[in-house]
């Protein structure tokens, strides 16, 4: 373990803006309100993307909320020291992002009726866009090189952990009615679809204007010009000259920096570790 990083449970997490103690508090004693929307994912999955889309669905399209708060405000993030004392006083229903795998999350969620989106995206991906994010954050030790962070990730030895054990914790839930599944690449295929079977889940009806909005507006060229939604905010706080979170927005950047040995090794990894998963879950393959 080096200084820059919180250690609990054999998982690894950013310094600075939680600790050991939080997350076992949060795991014990956080509550959820039924009305709550939660969005789970692992590192570089989306996260962000699907708190613009919710945020623009429960504002029927209205820019106002995403033009005047920050993204982490909107959504506050539960395992964060600010954002779990942000989610504790906040009245009303609540918007809640986490990363956490299932063995950390709040007892409480597993009986409440609280609903939850659970973003998956092709882990190759996700190597490439973790590479890059945390190679220029003051949140984690930094890889020095991709190659670096491959080994790290094949591991299981980055930010939240391994992400095959984060996937096969989460995915069980996947029949709950609470719980809806989607995935980084089918947003990104057809995101007017997405959008509105994500409506059909909160129970909430738009108008075809208003859902073109929520489409038009959760856009990567238009959060990525939003300073309340591309962490420019965070600049010479967590995040260098170099780090953005609207990086690419790419699914399959991955084949731009995987080596032939890369893409094998991952394949025979992933082949030996989520074979008995039903493959329509993982719809890059
Ligand atoms: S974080 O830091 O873990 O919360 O990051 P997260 O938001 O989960 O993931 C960041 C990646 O999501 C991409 N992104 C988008 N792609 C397409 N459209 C939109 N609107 C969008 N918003 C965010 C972002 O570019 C990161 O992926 P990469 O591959 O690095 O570009």
């Amino acid at each position: 373990m080096t200084e820059e990083e919180v250690r609990f449970e054999g998982i690894f997490f950013p310094k600075q803006i939680l600790s050991p103690e939080m997350l076992q508090e949060v795991r014990e004693e956080f509550t959820f309100k039924e009305e709550d929307v939660l969005i789970l994912t692992f590192p570089k999955s989306g996260t962000n993307w699907m708190i613009e889309i919710i945020c623009l669905i429960l504002s029927k399209g209205d820019t106002k909320w995403i033009q005047s708060v920050p993204n982490w405000d909107r959504s506050p993030w539960l395992e964060s020291i600010s954002g779990y004392e942000n989610l504790k006083n906040k009245e009303g229903p609540r918007l809640i992002s986490s990363h956490l795998p299932i063995q950390l999350f709040p007892k409480a969620f597993f009986k409440s009726k609280a609903k939850m989106i659970y973003i998956i995206r092709n882990p190759r991906d996700i190597i490439v866009s973790g590479y890059f994010f945390w190679k220029s954050t003051n949140l984690v030790k930094r890889p020095e090189s991709l190659e670096q962070y491959f080994e790290w990730f094949i591991q299981g030895n980055v930010p939240y952990g391994s992400w095959f054990d984060h996937i096969r914790g989460w995915l069980p839930m996947r029949d709950k009615e609470n719980v809806l599944i989607l995935s980084y690449e089918e947003l990104k295929r057809d995101t007017r679809s997405a959008v509105e079977k994500i409506c059909q889940f909160l129970g909430k009806k738009l108008e075809p204007e208003e859902l073109s909005s929520v489409v038009e507006n959760s856009s990567f060229q238009v959060m990525k010009e939003n300073n309340m939604s591309n962490f420019s905010l965070l600049k010479g706080l967590h995040l260098g000259d170099t780090g953005c979170l609207l990086r690419k927005g790419t699914p399959g950047d991955w084949k731009n920096y995987f080596t032939v040995a890369q893409a094998e090794a991952f394949d025979k990894l992933f082949q030996e570790k989520m074979a008995d998963l039903p493959q329509e879950l993982f719809p890059w393959q």
